[in-house]
């Protein structure tokens, strides 16, 4: 199987415009109603995420790719996952935090809720609209091993990635 991901997260936590972000594109991020397979990405609604009943969604589309992203926004005070959701996704796990630039950006609470739905990995702390942390992603999207991923965090060096735990 080609090396694709899928972006899983809430309502308006920022999918699609992370997303076009990552494929260069300029369109503007349109309300996503089905599953978009774009390239190397997968975008999800964020009512797969919010409403159990589409958890079976997320698990057939997991199917289809080699990683996840477990996405977050930094602006928001809740986590739409389940605890130790990844768990249940054998694949190679992903946090973006994103919209970092905002004034209410709280990175460090963003960070925390992704270390409760991930078992372990990279977390990659983004902002679409000022281009942070953003070329990070996909290289990680090459690598298919947790050892892999661990030497290219430390290699990187880079204030917007850290591995966890
Ligand atoms: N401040 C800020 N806002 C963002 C960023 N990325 C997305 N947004 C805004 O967040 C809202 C939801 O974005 P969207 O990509 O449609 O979210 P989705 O529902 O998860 O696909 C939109 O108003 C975006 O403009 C970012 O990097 N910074
Ligand atoms: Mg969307």
């Amino acid at each position: 199987m080609k090396n694709r991901v899928m972006i899983i997260g809430g309502v308006q936590a920022g999918k699609s415009t992370l997303m076009n972000a990552l494929l260069g594109k300029d369109r503007q991020a349109i309300k996503t109603q089905a599953l978009v397979f774009d390239d190397w990405i997968v975008d999800t609604p964020g009512e797969y995420i919010e409403n159990p009943m589409y958890y079976r969604n997320i698990m057939a589309t997991s199917l289809e790719v080699t990683h996840v992203i477990y996405l977050q926004d930094a602006t928001s005070s809740r986590s739409v996952f389940p605890p130790q959701f990844s768990l249940g996704i054998p694949k190679i796990q992903i946090g973006v935090i994103t919209k970092i630039d905002a004034p209410l950006a709280d990175v460090e609470r963003a960070t925390a809720l992704l270390k409760n739905v991930m078992t372990h990995g990279p977390i990659v702390k983004t902002s679409a609209w000022q281009k942070l942390g953003i070329e990070l992603i996909a290289p990680l999207i090459q690598l298919r091993s947790d050892e892999e991923i661990r030497q290219f965090v430390k290699d990187r060096d880079s204030p917007y990635l850290i591995y966890c735990p």
